[in-house]
């Protein structure tokens, strides 16, 4: 037994587990929760330590997870299975906190698009997401991050972390600052449209990268929408261009070399079919339009907090090595401007799915 499953072993016991554990350790390419696999002599589970920096307020956010979870599969959806612990909690509550999922099995995440097919089925599934969120009733939600993609606000704390310039890296990233800077115009049109209501508020996922979907192993279709802590009221614009700022690349989130990363006209394309398609019937005209927009948006949004969390001295991001979140702003930099030289294009691509 490693030293890892020794010392988490006694965590993982304190939940209603099905046998014996075996072998803890850790999972996935998540940057804000710590994942590990926990294996038993019957399964295996997921155990997440929570991040309560990120999310200080865990009683919420376990609320939040448990409607969600519990409305999904009385719709007949497969999602997140919340494992109690002994004494019946949705969570452990301590100094750390924890939680524990079934482990979905036979199931992948993808780290970046490699066949379209995939991202075009994770885009329809994400947009049925959406359509059983129509559903379910948005009172009984907390807002886990404040204003989470409220990008003028983003940007207003972005600012604020380079006035402060605390470790003394603005100096390195001049480009970088100057390109965020001079699209300080280009940042409110979703947070307008949803203030005076020309875009509905809907409850949307807020986090919809390719990894925070699990797509079957056999037949690479979406099992199902994962990291559900950020599901919040917020636009469907959010989720459309997240998901495309993370996979219509054509590298990795933190790729150090700028000449592999390229925004992808064709995964737009793919993941636009699969999402606009499942959500045809609910999106407005307005939403439509500013799908492309979205895009940059959210691809600026991310570009931002990467930047931010640099200049603050990495405090919110997981990172692996010192300028791993400058890495990753460069990657969303580049994806942004070539998003806004291909607007003719994924106008024209929104259109076409929209009039067949
Ligand atoms: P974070 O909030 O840190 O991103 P996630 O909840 O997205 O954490 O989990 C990180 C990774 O762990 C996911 O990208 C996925 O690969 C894997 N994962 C999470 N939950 C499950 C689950 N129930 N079954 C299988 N894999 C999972
Ligand atoms: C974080 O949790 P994860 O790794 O799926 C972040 C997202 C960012 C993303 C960038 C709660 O997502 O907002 O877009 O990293 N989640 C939170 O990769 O801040
Ligand atoms: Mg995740």
């Amino acid at each position: 037994m490693t030293d890892f499953t020794k010392e988490y072993k006694p965590i993982a016991e304190k939940f209603a587990l099905s046998g014996e554990v075996t072998d803890i350790c850790l999972y996935g390419e998540g940057h804000i929760n710590v994942t590990m696999l926990v294996t038993t002599d019957k399964k295996r589970y997921i155990m997440q330590k929570i991040n309560t920096r990120v999310f200080p307020d865990t009683d919420a956010l376990m609320r939040n997870i448990c409607y969600v979870t519990e409305f999904l599969s009385s719709q007949g959806v497969e999602t997140l299975n919340v494992i109690k612990t002994k004494d019946g909690a949705a969570y452990l509550k301590g100094k750390d906190c924890y939680r524990v999922y079934d482990f979905i099995e036979n199931t992948v995440t993808y780290q970046t698009v490699t066949d379209k097919e995939v991202f075009k089925n994770s885009g329809k599934a994400f947009g049925e997401f959406q359509n059983y969120l129509a559903a379910f009733n948005a009172s009984l939600l907390s807002e886990t991050i404040a204003r989470f993609h409220d990008t003028p606000k983003r940007f207003g704390d972005f600012k604020a972390a380079l006035a402060a310039d605390s470790m003394g890296r603005a100096k390195e990233c001049g480009k970088e600052i100057d390109f965020i800077l001079s699209r300080a115009d280009t940042y409110s049109a979703v947070a307008e449209g949803l203030k005076d209501g020309s875009l509905p508020l809907r409850v949307t996922h807020n986090d919809t990268k390719l990894n925070n979907i699990l797509m079957d192993a056999d037949t690479h279709k979406a099992r199902a929408v994962i990291d559900l802590d950020t599901i919040m009221p917020g636009s469907m614009l959010y989720d459309f261009g997240d998901s495309i700022r993370f996979g219509a690349s054509t590298a990795a989130e933190d790729e150090k070399d700028l000449d592999k990363v390229h925004f992808s006209v064709e995964y737009f394309k793919a993941y636009a079919e699969g999402y606009v398609g499942a959500v045809k019937n609910s999106i407005t005209e307005k939403e439509a339009e500013l799908l492309p927009y979205g895009a940059y948006l959210m691809t600026m949004e991310c570009g931002m907090r990467f930047l931010a969390d640099y200049l603050s001295g990495d405090t919110y991001f997981a990172t692996k090595y010192e300028g791993h979140n400058l890495v990753r702003c460069r990657t969303q930099l580049k994806l942004a401007g070539e998003m806004e030289q291909k607007f003719g294009e994924t106008k024209k691509i929104i259109a076409d799915i929209l009039a067949k």
